[in-house]
């Protein structure tokens, strides 16, 4: 196989906002797009429609570079960038001169075929987090992965690739912080060290160009903020959408989908929605609906919204081929489907039986695909679950010569999920007349976060995938990707009680909480598992209403920063190793102030990092020192979950839904502590979009050990909260009482 070096440097210039840089085999581009990120874009052959399906953002107007006999060197005051013309390397720098990362010496960028990749230097002690949605390590140091969305049925804690692809991974090493970004969709793969000498690692794609963004910013959560910026933050979601979920595969009817819900209510189990999975369809039919099982959906929406339940439905992107089904027709007659290269329709078999598939790489086609959504919103849905999106089909293999108008499915494959979630998210915002929708998928590409929330898939009934669960959680929060779940229970197999009920106890601390089954497995609802266990899942979900002023708080951090909600503790500690060691790497922080350790099923101790600083545990607020590792009880009724010390969460009362007013008293828990802290208490609506014009109530409550008191800054935003009193909780501050106070608008001060 023939081999292709990029070559010396022939000729360098300026153009608009770009330095162009042309090698007898190769052109390079660099773009600056903030003063920590830069751009560079290695090809043989630059396509000028130039287009991300991530980037959102454009780069600075002005970009200018010094040359040298030897070099090109581009600063933006915070990062630098040398390139070295014979050979063609990049290099990158902090401002002082340290290396941060660059090209390998010998190899740098090159070709084989149509294959394209980056040789990069490897520094000894460096270790890489990130890539989304991969199994095995938190630190991905020595592996090696490959992204091409996939189906993957019965995955296992190793499997890769599974359904996303987000090519962006921190390096970490010398306490320094770098971030990469390969905007590339085809088929790519990383490879940390895992097989070469350990000075060299090696990333790339099966075509395309070496098109990357390099982040400079010094902190994790720095370089978290500036990809998010690069690639948009998320929208607030839907209040009701953080409650709790019930799912299965499927509700066979609508009486079912009633009686579940119904049981909730009679049990006082909270609950915020229901599903409908695959066989609410007429024949798998997407947009249609059972005429037998599900008669009348207007009525099931409208007893489900009386008892306080929203309804989510699945769509799968294969069309049935079936004339007189509106979608195969009108797909049929304007020519909406994925083709072969002689303009055949392309035919794979799904569950409808022979399908077409949408292009959803076409504007047209999306806008079609989401006023499609009117069958389902006109009756009342406001959820929507885009499944199979990678695309799956029967047999796995969607032919390489299968086109999406001029792209071959191997050049895109990776983000059809995202641009069928895209549709998805657009359609069904327009239909909804100023509600938010709620879009969950299987399958996406970086920048996802835009449009839908994601879960992983179908993952298993046992321990090593609940805990596999949070890492990947976990590595979607360092991949921008905030509002993130896992099937609690798992998906396939059948879960113990215990499992069932330690698993739900972790899902409380998930962006989204979900418990969902496959089809033949046992029911899985709150009451399936004996009294004793229902109890414990019960207080559990209780506990989960009562933390939802904290977490829609964390959601608005989110929504602002970019910083993920449940976080691995290598944001806030990237060079503790205690966070790599295979006994902590599953711990995590939910929002700024709760460290979850997620303990086995049949575990009832286990070894707890705490960082440095005080902590306390939940519910006994028994005070323990931090830098080191403790040993924590873990019975099923008490997840180990730790509150750092100073920690300010607000709470509520519990309610059966996000739909009931609650009791109007915002509950301050404030945990004892040495230093001044702050938290930003944010509410809005939770429904609509009002929260951009300014309909929205927030304002940053601080703790002062110094001063002995809480205190709440004047209400920010034209909202008025659903609280008007607020009850002061004091933890570890010996027999300090609580007390109510009117939430006034103005300046609120509190002293102990
Ligand atoms: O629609 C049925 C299932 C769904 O329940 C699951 O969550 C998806 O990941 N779907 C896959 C298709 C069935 C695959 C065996």
């Amino acid at each position: 196989m023939h081999t292709e070096l990029t070559g010396n440097i022939q000729h360098i210039s300026n153009k608009d906002n770009c330095t162009l840089i042309k090698t007898a085999n190769a052109e390079a581009r660099v773009w600056v797009y903030s003063p920590t990120i830069i751009r560079v874009n290695i090809s043989r052959g630059f396509n000028a429609n130039d287009h991300s399906f991530a980037v959102v953002q454009q780069p600075d107007k002005n970009v200018s570079y010094d040359e040298s006999p030897d070099e090109v060197c581009i600063h933006t005051g915070q990062l630098e960038l040398r390139i070295t013309k014979s050979p063609l390397r990049f290099n990158f720098y902090t401002p002082d001169g340290i290396l941060l990362n660059g090209d390998d010496e010998r190899f740098g960028t090159l070709w084989q075929g149509d294959n394209v990749t980056s040789y990069r230097k490897l520094f000894k002690d460096e270790r890489f987090i990130g890539l989304g949605e991969k199994t095995g390590d938190l630190d991905r140091r020595g592996s090696n992965y490959v992204n091409w969305n996939t189906d993957a049925v019965d995955y296992g804690p190793k499997t890769d690739p599974l359904y996303k692809t987000f090519p962006f991974f921190i390096g970490l090493h010398s306490n320094l912080t770098y971030g990469f970004f390969l905007d590339n969709t085809h088929r790519s793969f990383f490879d940390f060290g895992a097989s070469t000498d350990h000075i060299m690692y090696w990333l790339g794609a099966a075509g395309g160009d070496m098109n990357y963004y390099f982040f400079g910013a010094q902190g994790v959560a720095n370089i978290i903020q500036d990809y998010t910026w690069l690639t948009g933050c998320m929208e607030m979601p839907p209040l009701w959408s953080l409650g709790y979920q019930q799912c299965r595969w499927s509700y066979m009817s609508a009486a079912e989908v009633l009686d579940i819900a119904k049981t909730f209510r009679k049990h006082k189990i909270p609950a915020d929605v229901m599903y409908c999975d695959i066989d609410y369809m007429d024949g798998f039919k997407i947009f249609t609906w059972d005429k037998k099982t599900f008669a009348d959906p207007k009525a099931l929406l409208d007893e489900l919204k009386s008892m306080g339940f929203r309804l989510v439905t699945i769509v799968d992107p294969g069309i049935k081929i079936e004339e007189g089904y509106q979608q195969y027709d009108e797909g049929i007659s304007n020519n909406y489907f994925a083709t072969y290269p002689d303009g055949e329709n392309y035919i794979g078999e799904v569950w409808p039986g022979r399908c077409h598939f949408p292009d959803f790489f076409d504007k047209e086609v999306r806008e079609w695909w989401g006023r499609s959504f009117s069958a389902l919103t006109q009756p009342g849905v406001e959820g929507f679950w885009n499944d199979m999106n990678e695309p799956a089909a029967w047999g796995q293999n969607v032919p390489n010569i299968v086109k999406f108008g001029e792209h071959y499915m191997p050049e895109v494959r990776n983000a059809y999920g995202m641009q069928m979630s895209r549709a998805t998210y657009n359609g069904t915002k327009h239909l909804l007349n100023g509600k938010r929708p709620f879009v969950l998928t299987r399958a996406a590409y970086s920048g996802i976060q835009r449009y839908s929330a994601v879960w992983t898939g179908d993952n298993t009934a046992n321990d090593a995938h609940m805990l596999l669960g949070c890492r990947l959680v976990n590595s979607l929060g360092i991949s921008g990707v905030s509002f993130t779940g896992v099937d609690i229970g798992g998906f396939s197999g059948n879960p113990t009680p215990e499992l069932m009920v330690r698993w739900n106890s972790i899902g409380v601390y998930m962006p989204m909480f979900r418990n969902h089954a496959m089809m033949g497995t046992i029911m899985r609802e709150p009451w399936r598992w004996g009294k004793q266990n229902q109890r414990i899942i019960k207080k559990d979900i209780e506990l989960r209403y009562q933390l939802l002023p904290y977490i829609y708080s964390s959601f608005y951090q989110s929504h602002q920063t970019g910083l993920p909600i449940s976080r691995t503790l290598a944001i806030e500690h990237p060079f503790d190793l205690h966070v790599y060691d295979a006994d902590h790497q599953n711990q995590f922080m939910f929002g700024d102030n709760m460290l979850v350790a997620p303990a086995e099923s049949l575990q009832r101790t286990i070894k707890v990092y705490l960082p440095p600083g005080e902590w306390y545990r939940l519910g006994t607020d028994k005070k323990l020192n931090g830098g080191k590792i403790i040993k924590a009880d873990a019975p099923l009724t008490d997840l180990p979950v730790f509150i750092k010390a100073g920690a300010i969460i607000p709470l509520q009362s519990v309610v059966q839904s996000t739909n009931e007013p609650g009791d109007g008293i915002l509950q301050l828990h404030i945990w004892n502590g040495r230093q001044a802290t702050e938290f930003v208490y944010y509410e809005d609506d939770g429904l609509t979009y009002s929260y951009e014009q300014g309909a929205y109530y927030k304002r940053t409550i601080c703790f002062d050990p110094k001063k002995r008191q809480v205190s709440l800054s004047a209400v920010e935003g034209n909202f008025t909260s659903r609280f008007n009193q607020a009850k002061v909780v004091w933890h570890g501050f010996g027999d300090a009482k609580g007390k109510a106070i009117a939430l006034a608008d103005g300046e609120v001060v509190v002293s102990y």
